[in-house]
């Protein structure tokens, strides 16, 4: 395929409701939206990096910064034999992982529309549906968590997962617990805590908590493999992993018994591709995280989530829940079973909402024949 143009663009939406985390709240988005021309066909990418460095080292600026100045010049006017191909090409731009996806999983959605495939085929999808979850942020007391909860079985979700932080934690958590024997209950803290906190941690061993997202530093595999020796909760680890060789040091000294995989963090269905095959070899179960995504990003989680080895639910939920109007159609809906079903179309399976997304964007950017234009 060859790259004929690029358009990198910055949309802003506003999420329903504000959404708190260990490192902050987040009220409406800054995504960066990738379009490819290749061949003459026309590929969608999300650029999942938040506003701020909280999460990981990226943001909305330092992708825009790395797309305009380094991926863009990079790929314009290339010929690839396929969207695997972009990770090599790219590999020279260290870092970034954010960026390098949005751009990687257009491409991925440009072949998958030549070859008059669905994405999720292409990637090596095999499921006709995906189980999905919630994540649900911090709430002011455990009876309006309760509250949301219970709105969101009733809406079919197969899992939830709560987002604690020191003081916002073990309350919480045994209250939804009481309220809910069964669910299916998960936590995660988005390194909110030290290995000092320990004694604290193993607290929650009591819950019978399907696991415990990130407890400890953002970079530090090791940390995460001293405390997993030392509760019962299983870890699943979500900052840490960036790509197959952060998987197999985590698998290897044990610091995790299950893998979060986003698509961002890890660089695009390429990456993700390999750290699910890291982590099947080993029958580690993974599923797919979320990143208050559109409908564009949403879409592709999807197709990664259709992979073998996503055998528990993802954070991939209805656009109705964060925004008002997404931007495709049809939206993502999730069933009274809590499932998405695998589109049937070639492509994304969506359409883009073209008309949409030109009302929503604050600034752009386009690439021709090697040149820029503003
Ligand atoms: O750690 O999974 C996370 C949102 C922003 C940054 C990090 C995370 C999250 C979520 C929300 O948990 C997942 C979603 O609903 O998109
Ligand atoms: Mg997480």
């Amino acid at each position: 395929m060859k790259i004929e143009r690029v358009t990198l663009r910055e949309i802003h939406m506003r999420l329903k409701a504000p959404f708190e985390t260990s490192f902050g709240v987040i009220e409406r988005r800054r995504i960066l939206l990738v379009e490819v021309i290749a061949d003459g066909v026309t590929g969608w990418g999300e650029i999942t990096a938040l506003e701020t460095p909280s999460y990981n080292s990226e943001t909305t600026d330092t992708a825009w910064h790395v797309v305009c100045d380094f991926i863009a010049p990079l790929v314009m006017g290339r010929e690839l034999a396929c969207a695997a191909e972009a990770a090599e090409l790219l590999a020279g731009i260290r870092g970034h992982s954010m960026a390098k996806a949005g751009v990687e999983n257009a491409l991925w959605d440009v072949e998958s529309q030549q070859k008059g495939i669905p994405l999720w085929r292409l990637v090596g999808g095999t499921r006709h549906e995906i189980a999905c979850g919630v994540s649900l942020g911090i709430r002011p007391d455990p009876a309006s968590l309760i509250d949301k909860v219970e709105r969101e079985l009733s809406c079919g979700y197969q899992r939830i997962k709560l987002k604690i932080k020191p003081g916002k934690d073990l309350e919480f958590v045994a209250a939804v617990r009481k309220k809910f024997p069964k669910l299916m209950l998960s936590v995660d803290a988005n390194s909110a805590y030290s290995p000092e906190d320990t004694d604290h941690l193993r607290e929650l061993d009591a819950f019978d908590l399907l696991m415990m997202e990130q407890p400890l530093g953002w970079d530090d595999i090791y940390s995460h493999a001293r405390l997993q020796g030392q509760i019962r909760t299983s870890i699943c680890l979500d900052e840490c992993i960036n790509n197959s060789r952060d998987a197999q040091t985590a698998l290897e000294i044990q610091a995790c018994r299950i893998v979060n995989i986003k698509l961002g963090r890890v660089g695009g269905h390429g990456g993700a591709r390999s750290v699910h095959d890291v982590c099947a070899e080993r029958g580690v179960p993974v599923w797919c995280g979320g990143m208050l995504e559109s409908g564009i990003g949403r879409a592709h989680n999807i197709a990664m989530s259709t992979l073998p080895g996503f055998t528990l639910p993802g954070d991939v939920s209805a656009s109705s829940r964060y925004w008002n109007e997404d931007i495709i159609e049809p939206e993502v809906e999730v069933s009274a079973r809590g499932t998405i079903s695998s589109p049937a179309n070639s492509g994304l399976g969506f359409t883009v909402k073209r008309e949409l997304i030109e009302r929503l964007t604050v600034r752009s950017r386009h690439w021709t024949n090697g040149a820029r234009s503003a």
